[in-house]
């Protein structure tokens, strides 16, 4: 029956037509703020954005999963191309949207920068002092060199999109294995949990083949 659906064809080209080419160079960045699946979301949405990916790190215990995470705490991973987004602006998303002031209940929700190189810590400990400075509070959010990010499961990654009735079990068909790393669908995750601009969503939906009962479904959403 999917076979002779006219709409599946178009609809398998999805990736290449939609997905924005990759820049030459990209840098990663990691930030621990709370639950994870809400800095995937906001990233996912931001203009220079070229993936997300939520995971595992800041702690020592081996293999960590959802149910055990020893001494890791939930962490969103953002790859970026730093000629449209700097790593400066994304530290203020950071700081913005999440709670430096007190010390999360549990260590899987505390707020953390975890850095990958010299630059980004020093970028991180000059923003963090200057911010103790502006508004006399001390800031509890930890920056620590990343040592490892374990990727978490699957039903994590893109949370929102996935959660999303119709349009989240047809995309992850459609994708695959590519779903976790595509931009359209990080830019869409995002979108369905109210980021971006009206003008952003607009550009991303115009680039896609959508078969019309799924772009129905996100425009009820957006
Ligand atoms: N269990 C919480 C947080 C999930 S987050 C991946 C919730 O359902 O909102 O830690």
């Amino acid at each position: 029956m999917e076979e002779s659906d006219p709409s599946v064809t178009e609809f398998s080209l999805l990736e290449q037509q939609g997905d924005t080419p990759s820049p030459s160079e990209t840098e990663t960045a990691t930030f621990g703020m709370g639950c994870f699946w809400g800095p995937d979301a906001r990233f996912g949405a931001m203009e220079g954005v070229v993936r997300t990916r939520v995971g595992y790190a800041g702690g020592t215990t081996p293999n960590p999963r959802y149910y055990s995470l020893g001494d890791h705490t939930e962490v969103v991973q953002v790859v970026y191309d730093p000629g449209t987004v700097t790593y400066d602006e994304l530290l203020e998303d950071c700081w913005a949207n999440h709670d430096w002031t007190s010390t999360a209940h549990k260590r899987q929700y505390r707020g953390v920068i975890l850095t990958h190189d010299d630059h980004q810590h020093e970028v991180a400990t000059r923003q963090r002092t200057a911010l103790e400075e502006q508004t006399g509070q001390s800031a509890e959010t930890a920056i620590e060199r990343l040592e490892q990010l374990f990727l978490a499961e699957d039903y994590h990654q893109k949370y929102e999109l996935r959660s999303t009735p119709v349009v989240g079990d047809e995309l992850e068909a459609q994708y695959g294995d590519a779903f976790v790393d595509s931009t359209v669908v990080a830019r869409l995750n995002g979108f369905v949990a109210g980021h971006g601009t009206p003008a952003q969503r607009n550009e991303v939906l115009a680039r896609l083949n959508l078969p019309p009962r799924l772009l129905a479904e996100l425009r009820r959403r957006f």
